[in-house]
């Protein structure tokens, strides 16, 4: 048999609860992929709490863990490189300077950028230089990149109420991801005008085409912490698998459906990773994914 792919993912870690790394780990591990783990900070619990303990670790000890990976001489075998919520300017140089590290072993490592900024009920809140230094630095060595609604319109100035324009918009950023890569789109919770009532969807936007997967919206007051890390990493992990863009949106679009109806059910304040994990690799209902460009 095959030995697994292995993913670098450069992440918040909590203790207690699921958010970051903590959110991202278990469910590759559970799709079969190993994990070099790198958490960015230390906290006793997501921010969403309003209060945490816990450190920031120093932007320098990403390079040099991976400096240790590099000495055991396993880079090359880094198949795909994850990073999320980047709390500083240094997080993200770090980050960059790592994919880098990692393409001079594995020319073909994969870049998954999940862009956090901000959402349509907060706004932005990441500090305030953030959203440049992403866009100018992380988002051209990117093959993947996740954004949602606001963050799309972010990144791009475009005003995202339709469906055509989720598609302009994405087509856009596709352009600005790295050449000779997939050059893969993900917009996540899409709102707009002309979808059903009480759903949300999930746009992806690759060089062969653009496909929707559309799921019911579930009642979650608040929004869960972590469920955009889930999603990032159920979509890479399904990518990876099978190499098929519109596939990956359905397997990870019903793969977070039912982890969130989970939730939605037990009424936790965290989402229910560990409880839903018969749920990521084959989940028991289907949502399909349809062609819209
Ligand atoms: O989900 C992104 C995230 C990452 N890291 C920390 C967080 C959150 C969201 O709450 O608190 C520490």
């Amino acid at each position: 048999p095959a030995l697994p792919q292995n993913i670098l993912s450069i992440q918040s870690w909590v203790a207690y609860g699921h958010v970051g790394n903590a959110a991202a780990v278990f469910p590759l591990q559970r799709l079969g992929f190993e994990v070099w783990a790198i958490h960015t900070v230390q906290f006793s619990n997501h921010t969403g709490y309003g209060a945490w303990t816990g450190a920031v670790f120093p932007p320098e000890q990403v390079a040099d863990l991976i400096g240790g990976i590099e000495a055991r001489g396993a880079l090359g075998d880094c198949n795909a490189v994850l990073s999320g919520y980047m709390g500083s300017e240094g997080t993200v140089a770090a980050v960059v300077d790592a994919v880098r590290r990692v393409r001079v072993a594995n020319p073909d490592a994969l870049y998954a950028c999940d862009p956090v900024m901000g959402d349509v009920g907060r706004g932005v809140f990441v500090r305030p230089e953030l959203p440049d230094l992403i866009a100018a630095q992380a988002i051209p060595e990117a093959d993947l990149v996740t954004p949602n609604q606001f963050e799309l319109e972010l990144l791009t100035g475009v005003t995202v109420d339709t469906l055509e324009h989720a598609l302009e918009a994405a087509r856009l950023l596709r352009e600005r991801l790295r050449p000779g890569g997939p050059r893969i789109v993900v917009v996540t919770s899409l709102v707009r005008s002309g979808a059903p009532e009480q759903s949300i969807e999930t746009l992806v936007v690759t060089d062969g085409g653009a496909w929707l997967c559309r799921t019911p919206l579930l009642p979650l007051d608040p929004p869960r912490n972590g469920t955009g890390d889930a999603i990032a990493a159920l979509f890479l992990g399904h990518y990876l698998r099978g190499g098929d863009a519109a596939q990956a949106l359905s397997l990870s679009m019903s793969a977070l459906y039912a982890l969130l109806q989970r939730t939605h059910v037990a009424g936790t304040r965290e989402i229910q990773l560990v409880a839903a994990q018969d749920e990521f690799l084959k989940p028991a209902r289907v949502f399909e994914s349809q062609q819209v460009g």
